[in-house]
């Protein structure tokens, strides 16, 4: 088998934003577009010379391909061992856990989450290190700096190799592994949770239970756990059968996306317990009968419950949380004397501090929750952490473990509003108009908030001491309240402009308002500061969570 080496010129923009590269399937079907990338990485990681890497994604439309001139890259790049999920899928969870259990150099995740997939949609691709976590901003850095002076790849000449049968087999001097997607994370889960008690929930006539893999990568790994080893009726996991285009559905689990399971759950109380993950299998969704669980209050939950399952019940070292997310986890690390730690929006922040053991769990408004068992977050983990709450809490649902939650911690009314596929020009326009408001906000008041501080925030890792400036904009009322805005980076067209409200309210009497009623002085202040409804000509978000 011949080695080529394939002269290419740089592509702009290859640059990878909150979650690895992110563009239109179309892009990445250029020629040498995936590849120049996939060299850069090979290129910039010399670890994976003779070593490990893992490979997979969620399965979406170019995914089996991306495998295949991965394998055949990797062969000629001189890499030792690809360890691939059978039919090239992994979730970016179990993916995680591979490199770790195998200690694998590195992994590539194939996936653009929860963005819709198939031919009009989304692809994308994300270098993970040897920890199992996504790489941190000075090797991504590296990464791009390399594709802007590529010049040539270097391919192996070779058929496609048979991914769907599990085994070894060769690519040149290459080994290619293709092992079971699901084996190594559902025994990993099996150490952390107390699946006796669960199956025995599972099994109670009175609850109804059901999952929603969102035609996405967890269908699977759904099936395998709460089916075959927690006993769960064959109906319990829906849309658990993956597909390249998600069934045209858009694998985000929130109300919108995951609209009629939400209906049902929270609108109809027709079910105890419901959740649902993302394309890639690292976010969850949390609902009860007649309450969603806003993600920032799950961490929270989880936090202060955490004793109850087997794999925490030490304690837990310590807690972060994405700066946007709400600070209900703050009130419980208080609560426990444990350190509670603010990042910016992505999960690579968190990697140096878990392997440095000051924090176990972690967490982000965006639906995302995890701890230290992987260095990414982990939909089903969560899952199975709030059922194995349910099972030794008898007597409770969700909606009261919620409502205790809050009368003994306060309540964090939140609520996240989206503006997709904005004019870039436009959403930068309004954002500058309130960075350059923030120095003189403080002292202000927004309705009965006084604003005693306001900037863009800027993070320096106490691990390493890198440091990441403009991660979003802050107007901060003390303890009471707060207002942030940033410019998502996993979006492919335009710009999403996201607005985050959150209010405290320590009195149970006034705990059970309407969310979005209560953060209204704070959506109104956000409006007059940014002007983004008149910049756009929109109504409104167009997502709201
Ligand atoms: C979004 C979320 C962020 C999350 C990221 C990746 O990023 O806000 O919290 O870590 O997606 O999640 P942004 O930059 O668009 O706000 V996933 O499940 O897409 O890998
Ligand atoms: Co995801």
């Amino acid at each position: 088998m011949v080695v080529r080496e394939i002269a290419i010129k740089p592509f702009a923009g290859q640059k990878p934003g909150t979650s690895g590269l992110r563009k239109k399937v179309d892009v990445f079907q250029q020629p040498g577009y995936l590849e120049a990338f996939v060299q850069s990485v090979f290129d910039t990681q010399d670890a994976l010379k003779g070593g490990m890497l893992v490979l997979g994604g969620d399965g979406r439309y170019f995914n089996r391909q991306a495998i295949q001139t991965i394998l055949r890259m990797a062969a000629a790049n001189g890499i030792g061992r690809v360890l691939v999920g059978r039919a090239g899928i992994l979730s970016t969870p179990a993916a995680s856990a591979v490199i770790r259990r195998h200690r694998a150099q590195g992994g590539l995740v194939l996936s653009a989450s929860h963005n819709p997939g198939g031919p009009e949609g989304d692809f994308g691709i994300k270098f993970n290190i040897a920890n199992g976590g996504p790489a941190p901003e000075a090797v991504t850095e590296a990464i791009y700096l390399r594709t802007q002076g590529i010049e040539r790849y270097r391919i192996l000449d070779a058929a496609d190799l048979d991914l769907d049968r599990a085994g070894e087999r060769k690519l040149g001097d290459l080994t290619v592994c293709v092992i079971d997607p699901v084996e190594d994370h559902a025994a990993m889960l099996q150490e952390l949770f107390d699946f006796d008690a669960i199956r025995a929930l599972l099994g109670r006539p009175d609850f109804r239970f059901r999952f929603d893999a969102m035609h996405a990568v967890t269908g699977p790994y759904a099936r395998r756990l709460f089916i075959d080893l927690l006993g769960a009726p064959e109906g319990a996991v829906v849309n658990a059968e993956p597909k390249e285009d998600f069934g045209g559905g858009h694998p985000d689990p929130n109300p919108v996306h995951a609209k009629a399971l939400y209906d049902e759950t929270v609108r109809q109380d027709r079910l105890d317990f419901a959740a649902a993950s993302d394309g890639d299998g690292d976010r969850n969704m949390i609902l009860g009968a007649g309450i969603a669980v806003s993600p920032s209050d799950s961490l929270a939950v989880l936090a202060a419950n955490a004793t109850l399952a087997p794999g925490y019940a030490k304690g837990i070292a310590g807690i972060a949380r994405s700066m946007p997310t709400s600070r209900a986890a703050d009130a419980v690390a208080r609560a426990l004397q444990v350190p509670c730690f603010e990042t910016p929006t992505g999960w690579k922040f968190f990697g140096n501090l878990l392997d440095a053991g000051r924090i176990t769990l972690c967490g982000e408004e965006s639906y995302g929750t995890s701890s230290d068992h992987v260095r990414e977050k982990d939909g089903l983990w969560a899952v199975l952490f709030w059922l194995n709450i349910l099972a030794r809490r008898p007597g409770e649902t969700v909606l009261s473990i919620l409502q205790q939650h809050w009368r003994r911690f306060g309540r964090h009314y939140y609520s996240r509003h989206d503006y997709e596929g904005v004019d870039a020009a436009k959403a930068q326009l309004a954002l500058d108009a309130l960075r350059a408001e923030l120095p003189t906000l403080i002292g202000g008041r927004i309705g009965d908030f006084a604003i005693t501080a306001a900037d863009d925030f800027a993070y320096r890792d106490p691990i390493d001491n890198s440091e990441s400036a403009r991660q979003g904009l802050r107007v901060i009322c003390g303890e009471d309240a707060r207002l942030v805005a940033r410019l998502s980076g996993t979006g492919t067209e335009g710009a999403t402009v996201r607005l985050y409200f959150e209010c405290f309210e320590p009195d149970p009497a006034r705990q059970q308002d309407d969310v979005q009623a209560r953060l209204k002085p704070l959506i109104d202040f956000a409006e007059r500061c940014t002007g983004l409804r008149q910049q756009t000509g929109r109504a409104g978000p167009d997502v709201i969570t």
